[in-house]
């Protein structure tokens, strides 16, 4: 079977505050590059859709029908699909792909559906776990010169996404996050940076969002 979960985060500006906080507990650094694609016409990332290849794997985040509102407030949640075939199947129906639907090897479905890598970058994370929240907290530094805190809890398919926004709003007031603006992802800040006509396009389907 497909494996399939759901991730909720929430961003935040890490201040030197917070920072000593999560210094408290043990981390681990690591690094790695993503590239992400899309069709010219910005066939996936306009319907929301995320490609992207981290360490030679595969992953497709995938929107979720909107849900509480409570969920578009500070967080976000998307359905995460790392399973090759699944994704190869989830894009071509994404951007109504007419071809034949065999699972095509190595990377040829990428030139195939049209898709191109159009941001790629390197990040070094400190990831925390806050075991007694159940939450992960990832402090991420992109090459371009953002840096981005994320919480985030993973739930299984239809498991209660409630239960993850409460853990997650416990681990922000320990951490004394304060703010209740919504802050942007690394993408966000690429695509406003060095692709600004993308990034309109995304503005365009996406009035509710926070300029950054
Ligand atoms: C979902 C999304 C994008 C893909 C990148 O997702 P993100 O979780 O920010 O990346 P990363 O590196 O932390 O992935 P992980 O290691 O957790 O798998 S790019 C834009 N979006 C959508 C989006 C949104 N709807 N709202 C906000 C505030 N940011 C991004």
């Amino acid at each position: 079977s497909f494996q399939m979960s759901v991730e909720v985060e929430r961003k935040f500006i890490c201040t030197d505050e917070t920072l000593r906080i999560l210094e408290q507990t043990a981390g681990e650094q690591r690094e790695f590059h993503d590239q992400y694609f899309d069709t010219a016409d910005f066939g996936l990332t306009l319907q929301d859709f995320w490609l992207r290849k981290r360490k030679g794997s595969w992953e497709l985040k995938c929107p979720m029908s909107r849900g509480q509102a409570k969920v578009e407030a500070l967080c976000t949640r998307y359905r995460e699909i790392t399973d090759l075939a699944e994704i190869q199947l989830r894009v071509r129906e994404v951007l109504k792909d007419e071809g034949d639907e065999s699972e095509t090897q190595d990377e040829m479905w990428i030139n195939e559906l049209n898709l191109k890598c159009f941001a790629e970058f390197t990040t070094i994370r400190r990831s925390f776990t806050l075991k007694e929240d159940a939450v992960q907290v990832d402090l991420d530094q992109a090459d371009f010169g953002y840096s981005v805190g994320e919480i985030e809890v993973l739930v299984s398919e239809g498991r209660d996404v409630l239960s993850a926004l409460e853990k997650i709003e416990k681990a922000a007031q320990k951490l004394g996050l304060t703010g209740n603006q919504k802050i942007p992802g690394k993408m966000y800040i690429y695509l406003q940076r060095y692709l600004p006509k993308h990034y309109d396009a995304l503005m365009k389907t996406k009035p509710g969002l926070n300029k950054a």
